[in-house]
């Protein structure tokens, strides 16, 4: 799986997302440094609200393969200033959080999203587990076995030998 790093704001839904996509019995976990132990970079939010830390967010995308941007869809607002996606070298996807929330408004944090500079954008509920399958399956990488399968999907071509099937 490709690495991934996750910021945004405290309270967004990091931490809860890291763990659904670890497929982890969620609980509470207040996020007091930089995670990087494995493919999910863990952030807290302090370093996206707090100017000088901001540097360090920038410095650590280079220790991941994607930087995923986290706007919960019911913020009022965005801290992601337009075309902040320009920082990094790396892809920077948006994804809105707690879509399931009374009150949300996905669409609208998209937007923000976008203008940040996202092309991509994923729509996750992190409690229920929708959408997490979706930001697995766009950072797989060849030989990656999703939790829901039990073999790993080769991307070898069949042998002169294996008869196609049509
Ligand atoms: N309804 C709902 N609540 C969520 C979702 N993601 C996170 N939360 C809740 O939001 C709160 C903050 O989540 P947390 O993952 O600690 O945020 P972080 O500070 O960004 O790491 C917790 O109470 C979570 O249970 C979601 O997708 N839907
Ligand atoms: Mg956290």
């Amino acid at each position: 799986m490709k690495k991934i790093i996750f910021m945004g704001r405290s309270e967004c839904g990091k931490t809860t997302l890291t763990q659904a996509m670890k497929g982890r019995e969620i609980t509470y976990h207040k996020t007091q440094y930089v995670n990087n132990f494995d493919v999910i970079i863990d952030t807290p939010g302090e370093y996206l609200q707090t100017h000088t830390l901001g540097h360090a967010l920038a410095l650590y995308t280079y220790e991941a393969q994607v930087v995923g941007l986290l706007l919960s869809a019911t913020e009022p607002f965005s801290l992601y200033p337009p075309c902040i996606t320009c920082m990094c070298n790396r892809d920077v996807i948006g994804i809105v959080t707690k879509i399931d929330e009374r009150g949300a408004d996905p669409e609208r944090s998209a937007r923000w999203l976008r203008l940040a500079g996202c092309k991509t954008i994923f729509f996750v509920d992190s409690k229920a587990g929708e959408g997490v399958a979706d930001i697995l399956e766009y950072l797989r990488e060849p030989g990656d076995v999703m939790p829901w399968e039990d073999t790993p999907k080769t991307t070898e071509k069949p042998s002169k030998n294996h008869k196609k099937s049509h």
